[in-house]
């Protein structure tokens, strides 16, 4: 055991903490809605600085919005071990998702001052901008520029509904950093974040080691008609767009079940106009999201989602504006931080079983640049993106103490 076996985090103090941040975009059902760059966002990164100030920590923001937080090692020409994950929330967030990660880093940090304990190399808690993707698309834009999958100016450049972009909206909350995105080695990234799925608590497991993640397909697809009165105009004439989406919601569900058991597929955003019940649809607006550990069948399945569109398309009489925004191929996380955590699981005795992530995390752009891996811990009926989302103290403790471990053991080779 790389800490001294009896070191632990205070795990109180994480959960106080989790419970300080969730009073930002706190809603009256007991979850969060602190979507990306929005004032309460902004109060959540401010707190964090705070505490990392607060921790003795040196801060630099990157020119989107990527806060690092820096506890020096013995010796800080070392590449940095970083830690992190997101603030920003779904608008039915819950207290854990992304945070667990921020604020369990930091108390890996408040742990190794209490110990008085220094680390051969830097270590860094790292708050990733939108990592949701739900104001703003696609989703991990900025650990995804920071790995260099994107460039700045089309991270800048991304647009919510309303049309502000992610560089206006930086600058507004004062979070447009200075610092270059990426372009600096990173020793290894550890994310601890609750599962978002069933399976630990349903296998009674305290600890996820995470192996690998599943890849992910995002469209946007626009059907044009025509708008038309919904009283004189014979059903055989209408050009109804509405229709047309929700023929291709019902293939997108058909394509979703055709490939289990891993296969995930989600309509989630629609848009319709005029919006007006006496009014035949003339344009709908949505989103098509495919998920699949193997991309072979996440191909397929982008074949048949391509084909199924563009036959009832044509079949109402539609206009087609199919676009894939987004994509990447599963990741398969790096072996010696696959191990670092499970030696930790060991180490520490908790209950473990390997895991791919069912979830889109910062950790699979950050794989792309450096070693990476996981620790996942269960969370309640594995309910998440919902305000019920919820974890015990316990498990927030175990996962924090399994980061701890792994964080050290890399931080020292
Ligand atoms: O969509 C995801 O998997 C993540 O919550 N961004
Ligand atoms: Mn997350
Ligand atoms: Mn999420
Ligand atoms: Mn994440």
């Amino acid at each position: 055991m790389t800490v001294q076996a009896n070191k632990r985090v205070n795990g109180q103090r994480l959960w106080d903490s989790l419970m300080q941040m969730a009073k930002h975009g706190e809603t009256p059902k007991g979850g969060v809605c602190r979507l990306a760059l929005t004032d309460v966002d902004k109060a959540g990164r401010d707190l964090f600085v705070a505490w990392c100030e607060q921790a003795g920590l040196s801060i630099t923001i990157d020119k989107i919005g990527n806060i690092f937080a820096r506890r020096p090692g013995k010796n800080n020409d070392l590449a940095p071990v970083i830690m992190g994950s997101h603030l920003d929330s779904q608008p039915t967030g819950g207290k854990f998702d992304g945070v667990y990660g921020v604020l369990a880093g930091l108390e890996v940090i408040r742990s190794l001052n209490d110990m008085n304990y220094q680390t051969e190399a830097p270590v860094e808690v790292a708050v990733w901008t939108n990592e949701e993707g739900s104001r703003f698309a696609p989703a991990m834009v900025a650990s995804g520029v920071f790995a260099g999958v994107f460039d700045l100016d089309y991270g800048l450049s991304r647009a919510d509904l309303d049309g502000k972009t992610m560089g206006e909206e930086l600058a507004r909350i004062g979070y447009a950093g200075t610092a270059d995105v990426g372009k600096r080695k990173v020793g290894a990234y550890f994310e601890a974040h609750i599962e978002q799925g069933p399976i630990l608590e349903a296998e009674n497991k305290t600890v996820g080691v995470v192996t690998d993640a599943q890849g992910q397909r995002w469209y946007e697809i626009t059907f044009t008609g025509q708008e038309a009165h919904a009283g004189p105009t014979p059903m055989p004439r209408r050009k109804d767009a509405l229709l047309g989406a929700a023929r291709v919601v019902a293939e997108v569900n058909r394509i979703g079940l055709k490939y289990q058991p891993y296969a995930c597929a989600t309509v989630g955003l629609m848009q319709i106009h005029p919006n007006s019940r006496n009014v035949i649809p003339g344009r709908v607006f949505f989103t098509v999201d495919f998920r699949h550990p193997d991309d072979a069948i996440l191909a397929a399945m982008d074949a048949e989602l391509r084909e199924a569109t563009a036959k009832i398309a044509a079949e109402i009489g539609l206009e087609n504006d199919f676009t894939q925004i987004w994509y990447y191929a599963p990741i398969k996380f790096d072996e010696t931080c696959v191990a670092a955590v499970r030696k930790g699981v060991e180490d520490l005795g908790y209950s473990h079983r390997d895991m791919v992530a069912g979830a889109g995390h910062d950790a699979c752009y950050l794989s792309q640049v450096a070693p990476t891996s996981m620790v996942f811990i269960p969370c309640i009926d594995g309910i998440s993106h919902n305000e019920i989302e919820m974890a015990t103290p316990e498990w927030v403790e175990a996962g924090c103490n399994v980061l701890l471990q792994a964080v050290v053991a890399k931080a020292n080779t």
